[in-house]
């Protein structure tokens, strides 16, 4: 699989052959990835049509995220940035959990409080999504550590962004984990873009990666949308990990299709030439190719997935704007364990206050 890995001048560790990835995987991978998007493009019309509020879309990044998430262990904690849907499907996420917290529902596990899109589960050791850029990386090698000592034999996994590698917490965070010899792995998404800076403004560095040489990190370039490629490295970089090899540094070369968030138009900073020509290697249609050319997959197969999955996301979002509002009321619970007087105060007024939007019925 050396051939995979996109730069060989860049990495400093070799790839080599990943054994485990059986056709009826790589199928599963597939599925990951086709729900993956299914997801996207439903949000990104749900924030269109008002029904969601905000959405950060992956296309173009679901072998990153997907082949990644599938080389890890259930054990293992996940660090994500905001753009990491796949990787909380693939860990198990249901569907309709996913829309609750888009929503905010009564059902969503974070009460309402949290960003749509902001995810945090504990149960699929998925820690709650960050937007302050970078923050994640510091956390991600701060839980390291504790399974280090404690020696859990896991690992923790941080995804993030070309433009975080110039946030501070990037670098403080290699550095603790170089010195510490953390079981992270680090798993840069260079999407090409940090909003509207492109790629070529953000760093003199010739990749990413290399990046992590300065902190005694070993880094690789790996072709992101490859799932094989993505799988291979991130299986390594575990095996290592665990071992006692130390963090890695991952660059994931890919191409973020869609806008930055539902806030942005990329119309104003890149033209639909260059989007076009990234979308010759769709990560999806790599891998599709692939299946059907060793007679894994077929056309007919495909057309049904789709088919199939596109009604499961129906049906759960509809399930899931059915349900009732969060209750603003309980924005002041769990807040203390015994609530301050004034506290008490601010609910028994907040209870008898007139309801956004005029006067109760
Ligand atoms: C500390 C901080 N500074 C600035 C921002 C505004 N901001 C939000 S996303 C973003 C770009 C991040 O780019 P990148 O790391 O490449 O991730 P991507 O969005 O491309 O996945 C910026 C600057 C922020 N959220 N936090
Ligand atoms: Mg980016």
């Amino acid at each position: 699989m050396t051939g995979a890995i996109a730069d060989p001048s860049g990495p400093t560790v070799e790839s080599t052959e990943v054994a485990d990835l059986t056709p009826e995987r790589l199928r599963d991978a597939y599925r990951w990835m086709v729900l993956s998007r299914t997801v996207d493009e439903r949000c990104l019309s749900l924030q269109r049509q008002g029904r969601i509020g905000f959405y950060a879309p992956l296309a173009g990044q679901e072998a990153a995220q997907v082949g990644t998430a599938l080389a890890l262990k259930p054990e293992d904690w996940i660090f994500p940035a905001y753009r990491e849907v796949a990787v909380a499907l693939v860990r198990g996420t249901p569907l309709g959990r996913v829309f609750d917290q888009m929503i905010g529902n009564a059902f969503d596990t974070s009460k309402g409080r949290q960003m749509p899109n902001h995810f945090a589960w504990r149960d699929q050791h998925y820690v709650s999504a960050s937007s302050p850029i970078g923050t994640q990386i510091t956390q991600a090698v701060g839980a390291a550590m504790a399974a280090q000592r404690r020696r859990d034999g896991i690992v923790t996994v941080t995804f993030f962004g070309d433009g975080a590698t110039s946030s501070n917490d990037f670098h403080a965070g290699l550095n603790l984990a170089g010195v510490f010899q953390t079981p992270t792995v680090f798993v840069c998404q260079n999407n090409q873009w940090a909003i509207s800076l492109p790629r070529e403004q953000q760093t003199r560095s010739a990749t990413l990666a290399e990046k992590g040489s300065a902190y005694g990190i070993p880094g690789v370039v790996v072709d992101g949308n490859n799932l094989r490629a993505v799988y291979t490295a991130v299986s390594e970089a575990r095996r290592r990990a665990v071992s006692g090899g130390g963090p890695t540094l991952i660059e994931a070369l890919v191409y973020r299709f869609g806008p930055h968030s539902t806030s942005d138009d990329p119309r104003r900073y890149r033209t639909d030439q260059q989007v076009a020509a990234a979308k010759e290697r769709d990560p999806i249609a790599l891998l599709r190719a692939e299946l059907i050319e060793s007679g894994d997959w077929d056309a007919a197969r495909d057309a049904q997935l789709l088919e199939r999955l596109r009604a499961e996301v129906a049906t759960a979002f509809e399930a899931s704007e059915a349900a009732p509002p969060v209750d603003p009321a309980s924005l002041f619970d769990d807040v203390f364990l015994t609530p301050t007087p004034r506290l008490e105060e601010e609910r028994r007024e907040f209870a008898e206050r007139e309801p956004m939007g005029g006067p109760r019925p």
